[in-house]
């Protein structure tokens, strides 16, 4: 698939809704400092997604963790859909796109994390890297300070935080790496079901005259159109609906060859009604044949479709 040079840019306007509610409710707890000679390394995944990438996750796994002074976190991509670990607040407030990214992409401090630092930043980590922005597979900070800090993602806002307990050194763990691995396999697997049956529930109201551009709530995203694949008589009319996205995700409809009147048909990006934007577009097909669309947020997801139109 093509990528386009604002191409994901527009994906971030999926958080802004969350963002903007999320970040001030979040205050750097007190924190005091000192050295010790713990070198445990604990591991957090960021994000979650099928093996086919149709449904993305909004989670850090674990969501809250108990670590003790001097040990360190590694936070590992664990999706194709891009995220953030931060703490602060951003130095540009997010008011839309440009800024989102302008805060999202910098790294911002160094190994050891200063929780009196304004604000903290991994950089957009993702699996799936692109040519539009700079990103990053993993991201590392060591404890040095005590306290409870909350982290979030800056993509997708409150719904996507972490919170690090940092006690003192030698302090007991109430749990072990692998207790918390095992429970972000349940809640991996939790978050894709809901996501299923997300999209189970969106294909019941489907038709072929009626596809629904993605479906998603807090938990997860739903990256395809439902459904995907539609035959009509000449002369149909077909409408795509973002109306089975509670969270805000934005996406395209664009067809790859289809032109009317001369131009190309393409639904530029579709958000909901609810942020400003349009939630549905709707086309008459008045050429017979196959055609081809994508979603040119999602399309390396596999959020592509076609409408084969009978003569
Ligand atoms: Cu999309």
């Amino acid at each position: 698939m093509s990528m386009r040079p604002f191409k994901r840019s527009f994906w971030i306007v999926a958080s802004l809704v969350g963002l903007i509610v999320g970040l001030f409710g979040v205050a750097p707890a007190q924190a005091s400092v000192t050295t010790n000679p713990n070198t445990v390394m604990w591991k957090v995944l960021v994000g979650e997604q099928s093996p086919d990438l149709a449904i993305q996750g909004m989670r850090f796994l674990p969501g809250e963790i108990w670590i003790d002074q001097g040990d360190s976190i590694k936070f590992v991509a664990n999706s194709a859909e891009i995220h953030t670990v931060s703490f602060g607040t951003p130095p540009i407030p997010p008011t839309g796109v440009d800024s989102l990214l302008a805060d999202a992409v910098p790294r911002v401090g160094g190994p050891v994390f200063d929780p009196t630092a304004p604000w903290t930043n991994s950089g957009i980590l993702t699996t799936q890297s692109t040519p539009d922005f700079p990103t990053v597979t993993s991201y590392q900070q060591k404890f040095a300070a005590r306290g409870d800090f909350t982290f979030f993602c800056l993509i997708h806002g409150e719904m996507m935080s972490l919170t690090v307990h940092v006690r003192a050194p030698h302090t007991a763990y109430p749990h072990s790496q692998a207790w918390y691995d095992a429970q972000a396999g349940l809640q991996t697997a939790a978050i894709l079901a809901d996501g299923a049956k997300l999209w189970a529930a969106t294909a019941l109201k489907a038709s072929p005259t009626h596809v629904y551009v993605g479906a998603s709530d807090d938990l997860a995203m739903v990256m395809r159109f439902i459904w995907p694949n539609d035959v009509v008589p000449l002369g149909t009319t077909v409408t795509f609906d973002l109306g089975a996205n509670q969270a805000v995700v934005p996406h395209t409809v664009t067809f790859t060859s289809l032109t009317q009147n001369g131009h190309p048909v393409d639904s530029g990006i579709l958000l909901e009604a609810f942020v400003g934007g349009p939630s549905t577009f709707s086309v008459t097909f008045d050429q017979p044949g196959t055609w081809n669309y994508i979603c040119e947020l999602h399309d390396d997801m596999g959020m592509v479709g076609s409408v084969t139109v009978l003569p």
